[in-house]
């Protein structure tokens, strides 16, 4: 497949056609995905999340910049849907982008539509292309909400978490699970009255959890909108990224990354295998059968079914 040759010898067009592909479901492109698996593995992978508003696309114009500044190949994936405007472009965050955009970073935005596969996976595809393109710091801004949150901690080497001086209660529950998989905590719109208090909070929860791996988290304030605080937060992403590398710590993640990977991609696949097969079977049909002629309940039929599926389809 030429697109694969392509895109190892650096071709941003032939990795954008790749990544439309993937997004589209298509079946060949996994085929090429898997020519570009063997040259990942090694880029810095960091991921930005946080509530909506809170700057996060702002923020990584800025880090693009910064990386792309000290030498770094930088790619942008934006998977935040409220990042889609009227026109369904990405209109708003391309002009935040513009400064990244001069310098030639890569980003691509993948928040118009609704994947196949949900938007990590999508995700996931266009960071391993990206890298295969010859990037070795890619950026992924997400946002943080529900089962996102988990998914790109699944997909980063760095976690940033973003929050603003401005929350209610509900933000508070957010936070704490944000917190949780935050690797650097960043409180954006240091501008704002009570970032200090912010600061403070935030580091009262995020005390719970400082030191679990040897690695404090570190809280950070910002000013998005002027680059304020963008180069310390850089070198705090470096530092993290240091002591990745160390004691193999990075192996340990990317075991855990690679196996929650790997059950996610399986848990959609082999539902659809095993639902086609199933509608099709007997045991099926005959459990329906049961159900609607009150020979039995949907709850033991499930559970007869399952004994039936392991005596059947063992694995070998
Ligand atoms: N006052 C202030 N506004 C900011 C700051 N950073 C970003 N913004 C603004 O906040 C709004 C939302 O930013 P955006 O990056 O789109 O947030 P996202 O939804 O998290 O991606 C935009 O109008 C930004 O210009 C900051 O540090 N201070
Ligand atoms: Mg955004």
């Amino acid at each position: 497949m030429g697109l694969v040759e392509d895109i190892l010898a650096g071709s941003e067009r032939s990795a954008a056609k790749l990544i439309t592909r993937v997004e589209n479901g298509d079946l060949e492109a996994y085929g090429a995905l898997s020519l570009l698996f063997p040259h990942t593995g090694k880029a810095h992978i960091v991921g930005v999340t946080g509530p909506a508003g809170a700057g996060k696309s702002t923020l990584v114009g800025h880090l693009a910049v910064s990386f792309a500044e000290r030498g770094k190949k930088v790619g942008v994936i934006a998977t935040d849907p409220t990042s889609i405007d009227g026109k369904g472009a990405f209109l708003g965050d391309r002009v935040r982008m513009k400064g990244a955009e001069k310098r030639n970073i890569f980003i691509r935005s993948m928040a118009h539509r609704t994947y196949p596969g949900g938007t990590a996976k999508a995700a996931a595809a266009a960071a391993y292309i990206m890298e295969a393109l010859g990037k070795d710091c890619i950026i992924i801004e997400s946002i943080g909400a529900g089962q996102s949150e988990k998914d790109l901690f699944f997909l980063c080497d760095t976690v940033i978490t973003l929050f603003t001086p401005d929350y209610g209660d509900e933000i508070q529950l957010l936070k704490a699970g944000l917190i949780e998989i935050g690797d650097v905590i960043v409180v954006n719109k240091s501008d704002k009255p009570g970032a200090d208090d912010a600061v403070r909070d935030i580091s009262v929860i995020s005390a719970l959890k400082a030191g679990s791996n040897g690695w404090n988290v570190p809280i950070l304030l910002t000013r998005a909108d002027r680059g304020e605080g963008v180069d310390g937060l850089v070198r705090t992403i470096e530092e993290h990224w240091q002591s990745l590398s160390k004691k193999e710590k990075r192996s340990t993640r990317k075991k855990l990354q690679t196996e929650a990977f790997l059950m996610a991609l399986l848990k959609e696949e082999a539902w659809k295998v095993i639902s086609a097969r199933l509608v099709e079977s007997p045991i099926f049909k005959k459990a329906l059968r049961d159900i609607r002629s009150g020979k039995t309940d949907p709850y033991s039929a499930v559970e007869r079914l399952l004994t039936e599926m392991e005596e059947q389809w063992t694995l070998r």
